[in-house]
């Protein structure tokens, strides 16, 4: 399997539900290694753009709103496969559906808020990546 990259985004629920490190242990105890991570607390036009897919669905402005209701946590995960794989750890888009043991089942409360984001291809995350990272912010182990 291949080495891939992905951009994980803990969202205002889970940082505001004090989940960042339980969320991290996941991601550490699966084997993704986390390669850059940042802070932010997103404004209109980033979030905004980050979610531009999505600009002519219904949930679009709920979507930005609520990804702009406070800090979130945006990170670069490397592993084996790591665009799936963190997908398998994340679970279903509405937790209602999320298998047991993954993230959105054990953390999300409704498909709005829900928990976390990750990238849905390789593509994706390269683009997501550079969204939010210069390349000397991503920092692959040397050891
Ligand atoms: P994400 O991008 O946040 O990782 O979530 P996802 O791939 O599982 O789902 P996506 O289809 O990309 O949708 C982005 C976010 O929009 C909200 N959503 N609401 N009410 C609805 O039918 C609906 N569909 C999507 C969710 O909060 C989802 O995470
Ligand atoms: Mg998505």
């Amino acid at each position: 399997m291949a080495i891939e990259r992905t951009l994980s985004i803990i969202k205002p629920d889970a940082v505001a539900g004090n989940h960042i490190g339980e969320i991290y242990d996941r991601f550490e105890k699966a084997g993704l290694k986390i390669i850059a991570t940042k802070m932010l607390h997103l404004d209109n036009d980033k979030a905004g753009g980050f979610y531009a897919e999505h600009q002519e669905r219904p949930f679009y402005n709920d979507l930005v709103s609520f990804m702009t209701s406070g800090p979130v946590v945006v990170s670069v995960l490397e592993g084996e496969n790591a665009v799936a794989h963190h997908r398998e750890l994340m679970g279903a888009t509405n937790p209602q559906e999320a298998s047991e043991g993954t993230i959105r089942k054990d953390f999300a409360n409704s498909i709005d808020e829900n928990a976390v984001h990750g990238s849905d291809s390789v593509t994706s995350a390269q683009r997501e990546i550079a969204y939010f990272f210069d390349d000397k912010e991503v920092c692959p182990r040397t050891r």
